[in-house]
């Protein structure tokens, strides 16, 4: 795979390809990062941007996790003590579950976001940024009903991030789009380059298909599951047996198909459903492509699709879990 397919494998939206094209050009010295709210878990959601934070160590990026200590106070998720020790955590859990060490510079919001140029920086963006849009930015990003003014700051200052982190690349869940956007187009007018930005796919509700998985509602996976209980959510999601499937004039999606897409296959070279003689034997695979036509074709059967799939999320979830343990 050339290292601009291996950037953007599986991204949902590329701020632009012929920005990103450049840097996959020459990856020497480039920074790309993803920041997080440390807030409960490493879940699924945290897992896929971080697929792709792998995927870019891969393609030669330096990689930066930013812990972002300060928005998630802005966003209501607690007291600094609670937030600075969840970060302690998640970072360990993020360098167990694949992220090396040794190539990654995690760093705290609070280290530079209390500076004086910093917050001089964030006074001159807000001048440049009206109220409606920062909210608009917040929509899917924001925790309670009402927006305040603390959150109209944050999606101001994940923008200023971007200069202040000297990063290429910005990596988010497709959630983080808007910010991305008022980012792209505000910094240019303090004096700033407008950031290039890559946005990963939301993971369907396991049970449903409908919406987005959420650790706030509904059922997520998480770095604290067991495997009875990773069998046990993955065998009573919702897996039809095509990709996207409409139910009741509702779109839907296959969340098992998609954990498979953009959680299996980028993480493992083959993967084998096991399955009795009698039921026609095990099957391999080495591409999400053909274990979504099986499915499709009635070849593979959501159970089994589903019991292979329980075995290699608890491989992935395995080293985090016993840091937790520890
Ligand atoms: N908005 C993110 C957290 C975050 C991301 C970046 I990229 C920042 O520069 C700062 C914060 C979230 O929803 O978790």
């Amino acid at each position: 795979m050339d290292a601009y397919d291996l950037i953007t494998r599986n991204a949902s939206e590329v701020v632009t390809e012929d920005e990103v094209r450049a840097l996959a050009d020459d990856p020497e010295g480039k920074r790309a990062y993803v920041g997080y709210e440390p807030s409960g878990v490493l879940h699924i959601g945290h897992m896929l941007t971080a697929n792709k934070l792998i995927d870019l160590q891969d393609a030669g990026f330096e990689v930066v996790v930013l812990l972002a200590d300060v928005h998630a106070y802005l966003n209501g998720k607690g007291t600094f003590e609670e937030i600075r020790e969840t970060a302690e955590r998640m970072k360990e859990q993020f360098i167990a579950y694949g992220l090396d060490e040794s190539q990654t510079e995690f760093v705290l919001g609070s280290e530079f976001q209390l500076d004086e140029s910093y917050v001089l920086d964030l006074h001159a963006l807000e001048l440049e940024t009206t109220l409606s849009r920062a909210e608009r930015a917040m929509a899917e990003i924001k925790s309670g009903d009402s927006v305040t003014v603390a959150q109209a700051v944050y999606p101001i200052m994940q923008a200023l991030d971007i200069v202040y982190l000297d990063v290429d690349l910005a990596i988010g869940g497709m959630e983080q789009r808007k910010v991305h956007m008022l980012a792209r187009d505000t910094l240019p007018n303090i004096g700033e380059e407008s950031p290039t930005c890559m946005h990963t796919p939301l993971i369907a509700d396991l049970a449903t298909g409908a919406g987005k998985m959420s650790s706030s509602k509904g059922v997520t996976i998480s770095m604290e599951d067991s495997t009875e209980d990773i069998e046990e959510k993955v065998n009573s999601a919702f897996c039809p047996p095509t990709a996207n499937p409409t139910e009741d004039g509702e779109e839907r999606e296959n969340p098992v198909l998609q954990i498979f897409e953009y959680h299996v296959f980028p993480r493992f070279e083959r993967v084998v459903v096991e399955r009795p003689d009698k039921y026609g034997g095990n099957l391999d695979y080495d591409d999400y492509e053909s274990l979504e036509a099986d499915l499709e074709s009635g070849e593979l059967h959501p159970a089994d699709a589903k019991g292979a799939l329980a075995g290699y999320l608890d491989e992935l979830i395995a080293p985090g879990r016993k840091k937790i343990d520890a």
